[in-house]
């Protein structure tokens, strides 16, 4: 286990076997929610493909960052993969079960900049992230932009939790080591991220 300043990794955490099941898992989403490139407000198109399973997904447009309850063609989001409900029990140490996972698609030469997850409702629940695939080169800063950063390479198979002081910490993804796994056979990196999106925090279903 790593600890950079509230954010927690836990390497190795899925054995080969269950990373292989989670990509065959994360390519029937993407059969049924195609991956697409999200555009920026200033209309720039990300390098990074992805898509959404569950109640709601992330989009991005013209129109900013937000949750929607549809993929951008119009259809529902597909169910969260079984494997990662489980993960969340395992690790996420929150009794609130997720809502969303947003699957994260690199490849050669897809990077995501520094930035901060504050499209949730709530920042009390923590962020569960998943690598599969290449190493990508994981970047962490503090609460503003622009103040230390500290570097980590994630590799196929690690977990980071997200949590408390951790939650709301400045981070990116510089580079990807492409054709590093053997995991993807086209090469290439996946990251889901597990969230709890819609629920106001101070709430208890019973
Ligand atoms: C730290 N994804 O989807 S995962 C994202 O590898 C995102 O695709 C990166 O940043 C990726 O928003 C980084 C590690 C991660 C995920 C969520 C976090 C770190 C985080 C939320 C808060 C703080
Ligand atoms: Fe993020």
């Amino acid at each position: 286990m790593l600890d950079l300043g509230g954010v927690t990794i836990h390497q190795s955490c899925l054995d080969r076997a269950a990373q292989e099941d989670l990509v065959a898992q994360l390519r029937d989403v993407a059969r049924e929610a195609p991956l697409f490139r999200p555009e920026t407000a200033r209309g720039r198109k990300m390098s990074v493909r992805m898509t959404s399973a569950g109640a709601v997904g992330w989009t991005s447009d013209r129109k900013g960052y937000r949750y929607e309850p549809r993929h951008p063609s119009g259809g529902a989001w597909p169910a969260i993969p079984l494997a990662l409900l489980d993960l969340w029990r395992a690790v996420a140490e929150c009794g609130t079960p997720l809502d969303t996972c947003l699957v994260n698609f690199y490849g050669e030469g897809a990077r995501m900049g520094l930035h901060q997850d504050r499209d949730e409702a709530s920042t009390e629940y923590p962020v569960v992230s998943l690598s599969l695939g290449d190493q990508a080169l994981f970047r962490v800063g503090g609460l503003e932009r622009g103040g230390p950063t500290r570097s980590v390479w994630l590799a196929s198979g690690d977990v980071a939790v997200l949590g408390g002081p951790g939650r709301m910490v400045y981070h990116g993804i510089d580079r990807i080591r492409f054709g590093s796994s053997d995991l993807l056979p086209g090469g290439g990196r996946i990251n889901v991220t597990m969230r709890v999106a819609t629920a106001v925090s101070g709430s208890s279903a019973r």
